[in-house]
């Protein structure tokens, strides 16, 4: 797949799929957001788990603001569902992405990253929504995905008051799970992800699917859907296999860490 804003390449299972604009700080043009588009509905079928990353000193600075122009509200409501249904597609696709970033994750950029399925973040990491300090609201999903991460105060604060989360601080709060080194988020995402790869189909349906869906149902309805689910599941040849594996001493124990 060849494209003028992104680069994908593929090692084995694991797509790695770069924003390629480092001059303008990845910002998301319409041509990028339309080449998102394209490179999340043309994963080849080997692939299992996407790793999505940014070029130069920064992950991504949001929306193209170049491209702010004078767009009419209907415009505006426009363009923004345009970017819904490219994030939606990436969330609700077919492949778990792990999202890795570095430097600044800000306004559309965070909303981008808010699609992943999991978030490493370099310590050189910083967070803001300067759509509050821009006269704007968030347009690209942050008002329905951040708070899910880090709970509607917190999202609230860092627009009322432009406040700047650092690599640390966005980690106590949830929104990525993991903190490394800068210059090491990379291998940390392709690692992760071909972790990822090498699940059952049906685990990670379930988990990118059911999963979040499950988490916005009542009691009632979110435990019925969940036997479901777990009932398809199991019914898979490959849990049984990997049962099978574990009962006849074929399949490595849960190891405690460090
Ligand atoms: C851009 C953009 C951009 C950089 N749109 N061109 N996002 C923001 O409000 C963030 C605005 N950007 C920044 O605060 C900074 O650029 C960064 C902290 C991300 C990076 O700083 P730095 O010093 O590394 O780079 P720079 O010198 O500021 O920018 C380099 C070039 O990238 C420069 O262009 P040049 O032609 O002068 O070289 C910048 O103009 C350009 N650039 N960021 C356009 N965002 C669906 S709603 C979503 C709403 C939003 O996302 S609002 C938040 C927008």
């Amino acid at each position: 797949m060849k494209f003028k804003t992104l680069r994908f390449q593929r090692r084995g299972a694991v797509g790695v799929l770069l924003l390629n604009r480092p001059e303008k700080r990845n910002a998301l043009s319409d041509a990028m957001v339309e080449e998102l588009d394209v490179c999340v509905g043309a994963i080849p079928d080997a692939v299992r788990a996407l790793v999505l990353h940014g070029a130069g000193r920064h992950f991504c600075a949001g929306l193209d603001l170049a491209e702010l122009s004078d767009r009419s509200a209907w415009q505006g409501a426009t363009h923004s569902r345009s970017w819904h249904r490219v994030f939606e597609r990436i969330q609700f696709g077919r492949v778990p992405v792990v999202a890795v970033l570095h430097g600044a994750v800000v306004g559309g950029g965070l909303e981008l990253a808010s699609t992943a399925h999991l978030r490493v973040a370099e310590a050189n990491t910083f967070y803001a929504l300067p759509e509050g300090q821009r006269g704007i609201f968030v347009g690209g999903g942050a008002s329905v995905r951040v708070p899910r991460l880090i709970g509607a105060a917190r999202m609230a604060d860092m627009m009322f008051t432009g406040r700047v989360y650092s690599a640390e601080e966005g980690h106590a709060a949830g929104i990525a799970t993991y903190l490394v080194p800068t210059g090491k988020g990379l291998a940390k995402g392709i690692e992760l992800a071909s972790r990822i790869a090498g699940n059952a189909p049906a685990t990670n349906f379930a988990l990118m699917h059911a999963l979040p869906r499950i988490a916005e149902l009542g009691q009632d309805a979110g435990l019925l859907m969940e036997s479901l689910m777990a009932g398809i599941a199991q019914s898979e040849p490959e849990a049984k296999r990997r049962m099978k594996d574990f009962l006849e001493k074929r399949a490595g124990k849960v190891k405690k860490q460090g």
